[in-house]
């Protein structure tokens, strides 16, 4: 495997009108989770990724194992579970600007995942491993195993790379800053927003977030800046790099997964951090311009007609 990754996916249910939710009549569904979202990008680059999870064994759990698996994840390591459901959430659109998310995800299948879900060998012969703060918040069991398999990953020269993902709809702040610290500490290349940074540290200059992040430990931050790119910084290197232009945006989520994926991509196939960079701005722009958090990740051809026809 080139990326292994540990997390929980849902079954996605948007309404087919804006407005309150509560007055919707229809639904479509769909497939997401941060760690699947990151996979499949991947996968569709042409790269490894495996997936360690638990669904539900039910109808939802039957779903999103044939989803991630029809994109080229090794689902392998992904156990389907009685007695706990598959997670699902919603996504409300009151308005463009008022996105709604609502998790139906407490004691879910993936809330049982626990250290004895790791298969050892599994993160030893990777090359990355990629861990969110979604599954420490997920539950007790969850963080013991975010932490195992970090341990795991350490001990065999398994590099880690870690988006905060900070959900505070998930837990309660307090643990969820202590907790993410110390992911971070244990991290080789760190992933955050902003919003994160202001998170964790009470501050929300890009240059300050990657210095205390490297203070931590982390040999390569490189943050989000949305719509004005990202700044990365790596021994003695940084610079910025300009966002993609997008003329019009249908569906933010998921750009932060798809980055992660361009990111990851860029340096297994060994470009230059600066390039790296540049395919994870334009491999997350690309997941905005469709709807839904994995429909829009493009595969090569795709990738490289998108580059081709963006103004530069
Ligand atoms: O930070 P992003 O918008 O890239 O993440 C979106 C994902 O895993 C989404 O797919 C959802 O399932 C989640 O984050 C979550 O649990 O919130
Ligand atoms: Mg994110």
């Amino acid at each position: 495997m080139d990326v292994v990754s540990v997390g929980e996916t849902m079954v996605l249910f948007t309404p087919e009108t804006t407005g309150q939710m509560r007055y919707a009549k229809q639904f479509s569904s769909r497939i997401a989770g941060a760690e699947t979202n990151t996979l499949i990008g991947l996968a569709k680059l042409g790269h490894q990724a495996g997936w360690i999870s638990r669904v539900g064994k039910d109808e939802f759990g039957s779903s999103i194992l044939s989803f991630v698996r029809g994109e080229g994840v090794d689902v392998s390591r992904v156990k389907q579970t009685t007695g706990a459901s598959t997670g699902i959430f919603f996504k409300e659109i009151v308005s463009e600007k008022n996105v709604r998310i609502h998790y139906y995800r407490k004691d879910s299948a993936a809330s049982l995942l626990a250290p004895q879900d790791i298969d050892e060998d599994y993160i030893a012969q990777s090359k990355y491993l990629y861990i969110t703060g979604i599954t420490p918040a997920l539950s007790e069991s969850c963080r013991d195993m975010t932490f195992y398999a970090m341990d795991v990953a350490k001990k065999n020269g398994v590099q880690i790379v870690f988006d905060p993902n900070v959900r505070r709809k998930l837990w309660d702040d307090e643990l969820a800053r202590k907790t993410l610290l110390r992911i971070a500490e244990k991290s080789d290349i760190i992933l955050p927003g902003i919003s994160e940074g202001e998170f964790l540290f009470n501050v929300n200059h890009h240059k300050e977030i990657a210095q205390l992040f490297h203070q931590l430990g982390a040999k390569v931050v490189v943050v989000k800046l949305g719509e004005q790119g990202a700044y990365y910084s790596a021994n003695n290197e940084s610079g910025h790099i300009e966002a993609v232009r997008i003329e019009h945006v249908v569906d933010p989520v998921g750009a932060g997964d798809g980055f992660a994926a361009g990111l990851l991509s860029g340096l297994l196939d060994d470009l230059e951090m600066k390039q790296a960079v540049a395919r994870a701005c334009t491999v997350g722009a690309m997941v905005t311009t469709v709807n839904g958090d994995v429909e829009g990740l493009p595969d090569r051809d795709a990738l490289e007609s998108f580059i081709r026809s963006s103004p530069s």
